[in-house]
């Protein structure tokens, strides 16, 4: 009864530029990614608020050399074949691929490490599973065109798909093509190079960047379904239903728009078309999407074939403007403070039914196949004077958050492919830019400051997830 499917994709999930370091190697060109510092000024550069287009001694870059993957890929790959992971999901850096971003033909050399990343994966019966974009964009299509503003960038992009799909098609089958969509309108540099003057006028301008994404995702669909009869292609959004403050309907509502702001990106790639509610919206906002001839064949025809998500937490909100002043931190969107809820040190809530809340949800939208693509607990690990690291604080999460996925599939019936939990391997935090807000089950010596030797542990939770995994999910 409370078992998980047969070839459930057990595993864990990083991005390129919060582990590979190696940002100058091979060839490797500079992405928006790498010019998003640490420190006061991080959140001000990923909004686009503090428009930030090159490096400078001044200031730190985490992801220069984050975890230093790029020279750890085999040990670290071992490791996870350890713990016995069914399935890998990290991303491709598209600047390693094509370093300016608007060549014809990919840089050789880039290929180099996720060559030998994916062999490494196929050697231990891991499936990879890949993201396309994990937020990064090529610097000089930021500078020479604007991003996503432009829709030079859906050529771009599909040629980089293209040759991805080329070079690893027999190999990989599984592949998202925008990690956390959504996040453009909520961190618009870090997710998808947007900066913004002033006076301009930030919502149309989201709205048209992120048609160029919803248009370049089905096109990458498409190709992938031509390329590769076998690949089964997702979405990936940043999830974690919104619950009503209260039961006045106008807070029932306030919830309802809020999480159709999140929807959007989802029922266009999954279902294909623009929904009225958001026809509706830019019509009211004056919002003018420029479309070209074809767009919407192009993604009534090509949806995706499965849903993958983020999920950290569930969010709260209200219809009345003086309770919605006071708010916690959580994964991208800020949220009213839910007293039912404990917090992490981060001030993120952690809520294991809202994980069965937001499948249910996305299940009952969608009735497509689901992805957990990332979960996980960002805490301080301080290891005891033998170096070890007693995390039961982050054994504790998950395994409350694996008990409400497993009654989401064995009570409620959803179909799920594989559960991937975050930063499965320290690395480098999105929003804070901070290694010490860890999630791993294996830890890695190095501090905020960039200092350590990188030298890699297991944690407590290893043996556990281990253990997890070998039991398909029994023994929590
Ligand atoms: C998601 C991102 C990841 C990741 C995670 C945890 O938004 O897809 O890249 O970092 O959140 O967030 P953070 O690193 O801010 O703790």
């Amino acid at each position: 009864m409370s078992r998980m499917p047969e070839n459930f994709l057990w595993g864990g999930a990083t991005a390129a530029n919060q582990c590979e370091g190696g940002f100058h190697e091979n060839g490797r060109g500079i992405a928006n990614v790498d010019v998003i510092p640490a420190g006061e000024e991080r959140r001000a550069v990923m909004e686009g608020k503090l428009p930030m287009f090159a490096c400078d001694d001044a200031h730190y870059y985490p992801s220069h050399e984050a975890i230093d993957m790029y020279h750890h890929v085999k040990e670290d790959v071992r490791l996870l074949a350890e713990m016995g992971f069914k399935c890998y999901r990290f991303s491709v850096a598209w600047s390693r691929l094509f370093p300016k971003g608007d060549e014809k033909e990919p840089n050789e050399e880039g290929f180099q490490f996720y060559d030998e990343l994916i062999d490494e994966c196929l050697k231990y019966g891991i499936e990879p599973l890949i993201t396309i974009c994990h937020f990064d964009v090529p610097m000089h299509l930021v500078i020479e065109y604007g991003s996503w503003c432009s829709r030079k960038l859906v050529d771009f992009y599909v040629n980089y798909c293209k040759a991805l799909f080329r070079r690893y098609g027999k190999k990989v089958k599984y592949w998202l093509t925008f990690n956390e969509i959504n996040m453009l309108m909520h961190l618009p540099f870090m997710g998808a190079g947007l900066s913004f003057e002033s006076d301009e006028n930030i919502k149309q301008t989201q709205y048209q960047a992120a048609h160029h994404e919803l248009v370049a995702s089905a096109l990458a669909t498409k190709l992938a379904h031509e390329m590769m009869p076998e690949a089964m292609v997702g979405c990936m959004l940043a999830a974690g239903s919104f619950y009503p403050y209260t039961c006045n309907p106008k807070d029932v509502w306030a919830a309802m728009e809020r999480d159709r702001g999140n929807y959007f990106f989802v029922d266009v790639q999954s279902r294909g078309e623009y929904p009225a509610y958001a026809k509706k919206m830019l019509e009211r906002e004056q919002i003018h999407i420029e479309m070209k001839e074809g767009d919407e064949k192009i993604l009534r025809e090509n949806t995706v074939d499965f849903i993958s998500f983020s999920y950290y937490s569930s969010r709260l909100t209200s219809a009345d403007p003086e309770v919605n002043r006071v708010r916690t931190t959580g994964n991208v969107m800020s949220s009213l403070r839910n007293p039912h809820l404990e917090v992490s040190e981060w001030g993120w809530q952690i809520d294991p039914l809202g994980l069965r809340i937001t499948m249910n949800a996305l299940y009952d939208r969608y009735q497509k196949p689901l992805f957990i693509v990332e979960n996980g607990l960002g805490a301080v690990d301080t290891p005891d004077t033998e170096g070890n690291i007693h995390d039961n604080y982050r054994i504790e999460y998950l395994r409350e958050h694996i008990k409400a996925m497993k009654d989401a599939v064995n009570i409620d019936g959803v179909e799920l492919l594989g559960y991937t939990v975050w930063g499965c391997i320290d690395l480098i935090s999105a929003s804070t830019g901070e290694m010490k807000k860890r999630y791993g089950f294996i830890y890695v010596d190095k501090d905020n400051d960039g200092e350590g030797t990188l030298k890699r542990s297991k944690k407590d939770s290893f043996e556990w997830y281990k253990r997890v995994i070998a039991t398909n999910g029994e023994c929590l």
